[in-house]
């Protein structure tokens, strides 16, 4: 994601025209917007990856693994959700805590997971990008 954004100096989106504020709730990869997200990384989008790099080599999906399927999207090593994704999509080197709201992580991107319990919302096993 910081190649990404590094090389074409915007955050990947898929909206046109990008978005001005941060998506707070989050992208869960397993979904449309997720996916796409991972699309545009992957450069099987080049809409938003002209020059075609690949920034990023998922783990390859097998039943029961998780990892990453072009159908499933990327599915967390507990094999049951999706990582989420929040990105800094107004430019202020900020993104609201999803754990601790009214808090704020400086970051251009964060990622989180639900956990071997399975819940987003059970923080003390999640697995996150910050911290
Ligand atoms: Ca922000
Ligand atoms: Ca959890």
């Amino acid at each position: 994601m910081k190649a990404y954004q590094s090389e074409y100096n915007r955050l990947p989106t898929l909206k046109d025209p990008p978005p001005t504020k941060d998506n707070t709730g989050g992208y869960d990869t397993t979904s449309e917007q997720g996916r796409g997200l991972i699309d545009i990384l992957l450069a099987t989008d080049v809409s938003q990856n002209p020059r075609q790099i690949p920034f990023y080599e998922p783990p390859a999906g097998k039943k029961g693994r998780g990892g990453y399927t072009t159908t499933g999207g990327l599915v967390d090593i507990w094999d049951s959700e999706g990582y989420i994704i929040l990105l800094d999509y107004n430019g202020d080197g900020q993104i609201t805590n999803p754990e601790h709201p009214g808090t704020n992580i400086e970051a251009s991107v964060i990622v989180y997971s639900a956990g071997p319990d399975h819940d987003f919302s059970t923080w003390n096993d999640n697995l996150k990008t910050w911290d």
